[in-house]
């Protein structure tokens, strides 16, 4: 029986359209379908390709995803870990010589080494004991001996009870010095700027607290130019950017309820120094 397409017959014993014999058994259409699968090159259709971006995509997101988050995950841990560091130095710091260290000022003029802002060395007036200022500043690093920056480039911020800071001819503290930092779970209802008040993190007061403003470097001096970074919009990093009431927390992004907050704080306790004086034989 002759195809239903006669004119594509052909007596010749070498078809004109490959994989279709004269005479076969096979269809003529399935020749053709083969035919023309063997000899029109094929691409990848839009629809192909989408699909292969679109896993690949996937894929490349679930691996860098991961490595981003473990990333950021070292950074704070490696921040938790210095900020420990700098209060065992504070710690060793009063035990040596009986006193903390004042902050190293982060702006104004000089007018000595004891006095020359974000150099690393505490700025004290050596006349009459006392702190060059009472705000905060940076860790005064060279002092301490350790390094200038957090894991984003920035200086530790630190503030100090100034009462803890004095040395002669000032009066150095002592076990019933006032502990007057503190350190809150938000800074809305930190003593001092609300009239509802929540139990501060240190309810006995803090003598310092150490502070790296996080990835956002929000209110950080950088370490490389020792200028202010951009200041924080959110009040919980505010406070640890101005000064106090300062405020330790779980983090939150941008867009949050709470507000953004990365900022990565501790602070010595006034019982907490006793102690390791007490234990040094330095107090009472
Ligand atoms: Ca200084
Ligand atoms: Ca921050």
């Amino acid at each position: 029986m002759n195809s239903t397409l006669p004119h594509l017959q052909h007596s010749s014993t070498t078809s004109y359209l490959a994989g279709i014999s004269p005479g076969s058994s096979k269809s003529l259409m399935s020749g053709i379908c083969r035919a023309s699968v063997q000899q029109i090159p094929r691409g990848f259709t839009l629809v192909e390709i989408a699909i292969a971006v679109f896993i690949i995509a996937l894929l490349l997101g679930s691996i860098l995803v991961p490595l981003t988050t473990q990333v950021e995950q070292r950074q704070v841990s490696e921040t938790q870990k210095m900020l420990e560091d700098i209060k065992e130095a504070l710690i060793g710091h009063a035990v040596a010589k009986g006193y903390l260290p004042c902050t190293d000022k982060t702006s104004g003029a000089t007018t000595g080494p004891n006095d020359t802002p974000n150099d690393g060395v505490e700025d004290i007036n050596t006349v009459t004991g006392v702190c060059i200022s009472s705000a905060a500043g940076n860790v005064p690093w060279q002092t301490l001996g350790l390094g200038a920056a957090d894991p984003w480039g920035n200086r530790f911020r630190y503030r100090v009870d100034t009462n803890y800071s004095r040395r002669s001819p000032a009066t150095p503290f002592n076990v019933i010095s006032a502990a007057g930092l503190v350190v809150c779970s938000t800074w809305a209802g930190c003593p001092g700027t609300s009239s509802v008040r929540l139990t501060p993190i240190s309810p006995d007061g803090a003598v310092a607290v150490i502070i790296s403003h996080g990835r956002n470097g929000l209110g950080a001096i950088s370490a490389q130019t020792s200028a202010l970074n951009p200041t924080p919009s959110t009040f919980d990093e505010t406070g640890n950017y101005s000064g106090g009431p300062f405020v330790s927390r779980t983090h939150s992004p941008v867009g949050s309820t709470a507000g953004e907050f990365d900022d990565i704080v501790t602070w010595l306790g006034k019982y907490t120094l006793f102690n390791r004086m007490v234990a040094a034989g330095k107090l009472p």
